[in-house]
C-alpha cells in the first residue's frame, strides 16, 4: 500500500506551484511597472521609443508564458489524474444526499446517517447520487468534492491513510438547512472497522 499515489499531496503541490507563480509574478510586474512610470513619465521622455518588430521580444513573451501556463497545466493534469483513477481494492461504498442528511450504505447492506466509517489503509471509492436537488459532497482533508445528482452516479476516491475524524459537509446550495448538512468521516482501525460494520445489523436479534 505504500506504493500508492496518495492525491492529497499532489493537489496540494499544484495548489502551491500555481500560488508561487502567482506571487513572483504580481511582485515583478509591479516592481516593473512602478519603474516604468517613473523612468518613462512624459517630463523625462517625451518621445516614446518605437519597439515594433523586436522580434527577440516577441519570441520571448510568447513562449515563456507559454511554458509556464502549460507546467500548471501538467501539474494540474497529473493531479486529477490521481483523483479520478481508483486504486485497485478500494470499499466501495454508496452515498446518497437528500435534503438535508448524507446516507451511507455498506457493501453488507449497513447504513448509517451523518457518519461514514472506514478502515484505515485502505482506498474507500464512495459511489455517490442524490434523492432529490443538486448536493455536493466536500471531503475538505481530502480535497474531494463532486455534486450529487439525483439520476446520476458519480464518485470520488481518498486514501484513508490517517485515523482521526474529518468534516463531510454539502458544498452546494441546495435550500434552507444547507448549511446543517454534515457529516461525520471517521478513520478507524482494521479490527474495529470490521467490528462496527457487524455490529448494528446484529441489533435486530
Ligand atoms: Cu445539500
Amino acid at each position: 500500500m505504500n506504493t500508492l499515489i496518495n492525491p492529497v499531496k499532489q493537489v496540494d503541490q499544484t495548489f502551491l506551484y500555481i500560488l508561487g507563480f502567482s506571487v513572483v509574478l504580481l511582485i515583478f510586474i509591479t516592481i516593473v511597472m512602478i519603474y516604468f512610470v517613473i523612468r518613462y513619465r512624459r517630463s523625462k521622455n517625451p518621445d516614446p521609443s518605437d519597439i515594433r518588430d523586436n522580434w527577440k521580444l516577441e519570441v520571448a513573451w510568447t513562449i515563456i508564458p507559454t511554458i509556464i501556463a502549460l507546467s500548471m497545466f501538467y501539474f494540474g493534469w497529473t493531479s486529477y489524474l490521481g483523483l479520478r483513477n481508483v486504486p485497485p481494492g478500494a470499499i466501495e461504498i454508496d452515498v446518497e444526499g437528500q435534503m438535508f442528511t448524507w446516507l451511507f450504505f455498506y457493501p453488507n447492506d449497513k447504513e448509517t446517517e451523518n457518519e461514514l466509517v472506514v478502515p484505515q489503509g485502505k482506498p474507500v471509492k464512495l459511489n455517490i447520487t442524490s434523492a432529490d436537488v443538486l448536493h455536493s459532497l466536500f471531503i475538505p482533508a481530502f480535497r474531494v468534492k463532486v455534486d450529487a445528482v439525483k439520476g446520476m452516479s458519480t464518485y470520488v476516491w481518498f486514501y484513508a491513510d490517517k485515523q482521526g475524524e474529518y468534516d463531510i459537509m454539502c458544498a452546494e446550495y441546495c435550500g434552507r438547512d444547507h448549511s446543517l448538512m454534515k457529516a461525520v468521516l471517521k478513520i478507524v482501525p482494521e479490527e474495529e472497522y470490521n467490528i462496527w460494520l457487524e455490529i448494528d445489523e446484529d441489533e435486530d436479534e
